[in-house]
């Protein structure tokens, strides 16, 4: 379906160029001055020096994998494209990440240049001074709003450049992205995908579910270097010519305030943020039906709890969008939009992926019945470590890891991750569904549970509450949300232990990492 040669950045910047949309804005930014907006023409003159730079003078040739170090910015999209144009393999790092997990990622993808945001420098500097950081010899700093003036000033050399160049002419099956998963089990995989795997997420998901128009305004928390925000916050909102904000800190606060000024129409976060930010959403009216601009609000990275769903509809009038995805399928490939969404289902497999529900033989099992998520479609897993592939790729089927129920209507509901049922005395629990019952009541701000060995029934069901403020974290609080789980679920899923905790264990794309809440236990 894709011609045989193909570049990701061309199809999605140059032509939007070519076909007119040069004027049109596509990225905002909050400045300390103000706002700083790049229109379509502006991104591609910054990646065409960017590409050369690269080239001309990193020595860069196709293939060559490009380190991304910046928070979400301007400057960090436009890098994006310019190796990606420059036929290179960009390759994006969550922010936070040490000096030492970047090693063992730039040794792992034998990384040899880097493109660095001057904020970071400090920890990079450490990087490089490691010896698995050997094959990294090219790297340059920018300033994440283009301003310059920083060591091996990115922006210096751009300067010597022209805004024209022509991308190399990849082939629709070259690498252009190297993802790492999340780590929520501990280490991080890097996961490859082709310049027609961009291509076919944008074809699928966002036309068919998200539905978005060249005037919509994107905006959002998660990290370009996760797949769930360089889809939602740079490819989908391009893909139809809309515009997107990019924010270096999209904490709820920040993105509470980001969502009235920049009059935003599309927000994608993980369902925490949307439950952290209900009340002033809705004391702030931010939606559309309530006189704002939101319109479309998207979760992934985590079940979405059938009640966070009801909270931000009764908070802002709109029904979310829940979608699965991972960093090995590369995007969504269970959702449903705003009138067929299901509260407590993910959705149903969307157009061009196929979804079924199986058990340790790959027989697929039957309707109503808990079994592994398997999904086949445009894009796959493939491991830069082929060991782990044949865990996740088996018969041409992808098994991401979770539990699933599909019901009649073809509906998948989302238990728990494989390795979070929890078996209790011969009952089988699924960790989720015990938070989404704490969770209903009103002291619980957060909570995780988790499976913890107990001599006489195998494990018991141990939850970890963070209190809502003004909650006591007593014996008393303890067996008043005892009681609360057994009134709300069958009463053999209560935890049985129950510990308060501050804050939880969450990786920077906003997951709960239950093994560290083991490691507490
Ligand atoms: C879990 C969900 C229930 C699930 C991702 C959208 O999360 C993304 O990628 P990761 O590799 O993790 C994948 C795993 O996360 N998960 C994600 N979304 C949901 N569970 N409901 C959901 N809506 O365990 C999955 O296997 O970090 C999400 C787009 C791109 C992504 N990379």
């Amino acid at each position: 379906q894709f011609p045989q040669q193909l570049n990701c950045a061309v199809e999605l910047l140059d032509k939007a160029v070519e076909q007119g949309r040069g004027a049109a804005p596509c990225i905002h930014a909050p400045t300390p001055e103000g706002t700083l907006t790049w229109s379509y023409a502006e991104l591609q003159a910054q990646a065409n020096r960017i590409a050369q730079v690269l080239v001309h003078e990193m020595g860069l040739v196709p293939g060559n994998r490009v380190l991304l170090r910046a928070p979400n910015n301007p400057m960090l999209a436009a890098c994006w494209f310019g190796v990606v144009k420059a036929g290179g393999v960009a390759v994006g790092t969550m922010p936070l990440l040490r000096a030492k997990e970047l090693g063992v990622m730039i040794e792992r993808a034998q990384i040899s240049h880097a493109l660095v945001d001057a904020a970071l420098l400090e920890e990079f500097s450490l990087v490089l001074a490691q010896d698995n950081a050997r094959t990294l010899t090219q790297w340059r700093s920018f300033e994440g709003r283009g301003l310059g003036g920083t060591p091996q000033s990115l922006e210096a050399d751009m300067a010597r450049h022209s805004d024209r160049f022509t991308a190399v002419n990849t082939a629709a099956d070259d690498t252009c992205l190297l993802a790492f998963t999340s780590g929520t089990t501990g280490v991080p995989k890097a996961t490859m995908h082709f310049h027609r795997d961009v291509m076919a997420i944008c074809a699928c998901w966002p036309p068919h579910v998200l539905r978005a128009e060249a005037s919509d305004v994107f905006i959002g928390s998660p990290p370009l270097a996760f797949t769930f925000g360089l889809g939602g916050m740079l490819l989908f909102p391009m893909s139809v010519g809309a515009s997107t904000v990019l924010l270096e800190k999209a904490a709820p606060p920040n993105l509470l305030e980001a969502i009235a000024r920049f009059k935003a129409t599309v927000l994608f976060t993980a369902p925490t943020s949307y439950r952290v930010m209900a009340p002033q959403a809705a004391a702030l009216k931010l939606s559309a039906p309530q006189g704002g601009s939101l319109r479309k609000c998207v979760s992934a990275g985590e079940a979405l709890p059938a009640s966070t769903r009801a909270l931000w509809k009764d908070a802002t009038g709109i029904e979310m969008i829940d979608g699965i995805g991972s960093t090995e399928l590369l995007h969504i490939f269970i959702s449903a939009d705003e009138a067929s969404a299901r509260p407590g289902a993910t959705g149903k497999a969307i157009p061009g992926y196929q979804a079924c529900v199986v058990d340790e033989h790959m027989q697929p099992v039957p309707v109503g019945q808990v079994g592994k998520l398997a999904v086949k479609g445009p894009t796959g897993c493939r491991y830069l470590d082929d060991e782990r592939q044949a865990n996740y790729v088996r018969e041409g089927w992808n098994l991401t890891g979770d539990a699933y129920v599909m019901d009649a209507d073809g509906y998948f509901h989302y238990q728990a991750r494989t390795d979070d049922m929890i078996i209790s005395a011969g009952y089988n629990i699924a960790a989720p569904e015990v938070e989404e019952a704490l969770m209903q009541h009103p002291a619980v701000a957060e909570c995780g549970v988790i499976g913890v060995a107990d001599e006489e029934r195998g494990q018991i069901v141990k939850a970890f509450v963070v209190l809502r403020a003004g909650h006591a974290p007593d014996e008393a609080m303890v067996r008043t949300l005892q009681d609360f789980v057994k009134a709300t679920v069958a009463p053999y899923k209560y935890p049985r232990a129950l510990q308060f905790l501050t804050e939880l264990p969450r990786t920077q794309t906003g997951k709960l990492q239950r093994f560290r809440l083991k490691d507490i236990s």
